[in-house]
């Protein structure tokens, strides 16, 4: 029997009007729940609970908000290998990162849970005396929330829960393809005992349920992961009605292994960057650039490991590698590999679609590495597969130019042991993100997560310190207790003889 889920609104599952959908195990095709398309009036439904809830919510002390988020973190972690197993199954994931995807909810959680006692603001001194100068962080209102297949519970968890904490509603429309997971993600927080109307999810259409809730007047910020092309009509949509609006929106992340790093340690870096996820991330190592000296060897090394790797069912503990998550990705991944081919760019390993057996149910893709020239499409656009490019560099200069050299800007890593290149890199790298010595993948929650140029033209950071950013804005108070008329430039000018 295969379950059937509602619409999570105002507190509770209800049935829906709209058609249903099926999401399936991307390794076996086995159909897992269904799920409806909301319509247009269950969006406004949804919208109203949040507005409805708004006024209490935002009320609500911090800290105690706060209370509410750590004992969803703790339910969280009680449920943590079913979810994880729950991810696994609907997104391929191999199972050690599946329950990473849930720890990275459970952390962000916790972290979060933690700034209702913190959200600090300033005192700042007054230029008149018996004044004082302050600012507070107050929520927008209730928001949007439309959050990738990729990580299905950490990146609705990094959302909701600077969300929620901030004293913002939510109505979260997560990806069609991984909807179980975030129905057991919202089982979480509905048990946790947030108040009716603050957590709302609804599945379905981009068309009907995304657009809906961006351009809802009563929706007051949206937060969104995924494509740019989607991203860039999302910020049209919100632009036209001047709200805030956080977006993620991809890379083409590079690794520069300068001519002294560690060899052995690289590799293990460039197998997690490049083929963990199944390069499903958006951190994903997409390019590796080589300084010309270690060029050889690297790339024999690196054939050699990428040929190692154990593909196949994600569920099982001795799996290094799942599928790709749908039959759209499969697509993509593998028209990219044939772009490649056509390009003239060497393929040195995989470039295949794994057949035969247990592959024939799932959407299985070799480990796949091109020897790629800087300007190709394999060194330009964001595949989301596992499917790594390697350059060759001169020297440092041109290792850097070459990792600049496109439209993103998320995450970047130098594998080297010279300090100069390091801190070289760590200013140069157009990137979010920079990592020393370790590869393009694994943010922790308790840092800002983003990037610049199109990965985040918004230059929005979620989770760390920055995080509530999406979702509040700033109020300056000033309080004058002089019991007089003290006038800000005027008045200080003859204090200070101006
Ligand atoms: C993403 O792919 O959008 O840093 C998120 C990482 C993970 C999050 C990735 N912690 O790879």
């Amino acid at each position: 029997m295969v379950q059937e889920y509602g619409l999570f609104i105002n507190g509770k599952w209800q049935k829906s009007e709209g058609k249903r959908f099926e999401t399936r195990n991307p390794a076996t095709g086995e159909v897992l729940a269904t799920f409806p398309m909301a319509t247009a009036a269950e969006v406004n439904r949804a919208v109203k609970a949040a507005k409805d809830a708004f006024e209490s919510w935002r009320q609500t002390p911090a800290p105690r908000r706060g209370e509410i988020l750590l004992e969803a973190a703790h339910i969280l972690r009680r449920r943590k290998e079913e979810l994880g197993r729950i991810v696994t199954s609907e997104m391929g994931k191999v199972i050690a990162e599946g329950r990473g995807d849930v720890q990275e909810a459970i952390d962000f959680y916790t972290y979060a849970a933690g700034e209702g006692r913190r959200m600090f603001g300033e005192t700042v001194p007054s230029e008149l005396p018996n004044k004082m100068c302050m600012t507070v962080r107050l929520p927008v209102g209730p928001v949007g929330l439309i959050t990738p297949w990729n990580f299905p519970v950490a990146i609705p968890g990094w959302k909701s829960g600077a969300a929620l904490i901030a004293g913002c509603p939510i109505v979260f429309k997560p990806s069609s393809l991984t909807p179980w997971c975030a129905a057991s993600f919202v089982e979480c927080l509905d048990e946790a005992g947030f108040p009716p109307g603050v957590v709302n999810m609804l599945t379905g259409s981009g068309s009907v349920v995304g657009d809906g809730i961006v351009a809802h007047p009563d929706i007051r910020a949206v937060s969104f992961t995924g494509g740019v092309d989607t991203g860039r009509h999302v910020y049209e949509s919100a632009a036209k009605k001047m709200i805030k609006v956080g977006l993620e929106l991809g890379g083409k992340n590079a690794i520069i292994a300068m001519d002294d790093a560690n060899v052995e340690l690289l590799m293990d870096g460039v197998m997690f960057g490049a083929f963990g996820t199944a390069g499903q991330r958006c951190t994903a190592t997409s390019r590796l650039i080589v300084h010309e000296k270690v060029y050889d060897q690297v790339v024999d090394e690196l054939v050699g490991r990428a040929e190692k790797l154990r593909i196949g069912n994600p569920i099982d503990e001795k799996t290094d590698m799942g599928p790709v998550a749908s039959p759209d990705q499969e697509k993509k991944v593998l028209e990219y590999i044939e772009i490649g081919k056509k390009e003239g760019d060497r393929l040195l390993t995989g470039g295949k679609k794994l057949t035969g057996g247990a592959y024939d149910k799932g959407f299985f893709i070799q480990p796949t590495v091109f020897a790629v020239d800087r300007k190709k499409r394999l060194a330009q656009e964001e595949i989301f597969g596992p499917v790594l490019s390697v350059l060759k560099a001169k020297d440092y200069e041109d290792a850097a130019a070459i990792a600049n050299s496109v439209v993103y800007g998320l995450s970047s890593s130098i594998y080297t042991n010279d300090l100069r290149w390091a801190f070289r890199a760590m200013q140069d790298l157009e990137a979010g993100i920079t990592y020393v010595n370790a590869p393009t993948i694994g943010a922790e929650v308790q840092l800002p997560f983003g990037g610049t140029k199109e990965t985040g033209p918004t230059d929005t950071r979620e989770a760390g310190t920055t995080a509530l950013e999406e979702f509040t804005y700033w109020k300056t108070v000033y309080v004058d207790y002089s019991g007089r008329l003290q006038r800000a430039q005027i008045d200080t000018a003859k204090l200070v003889g101006g």
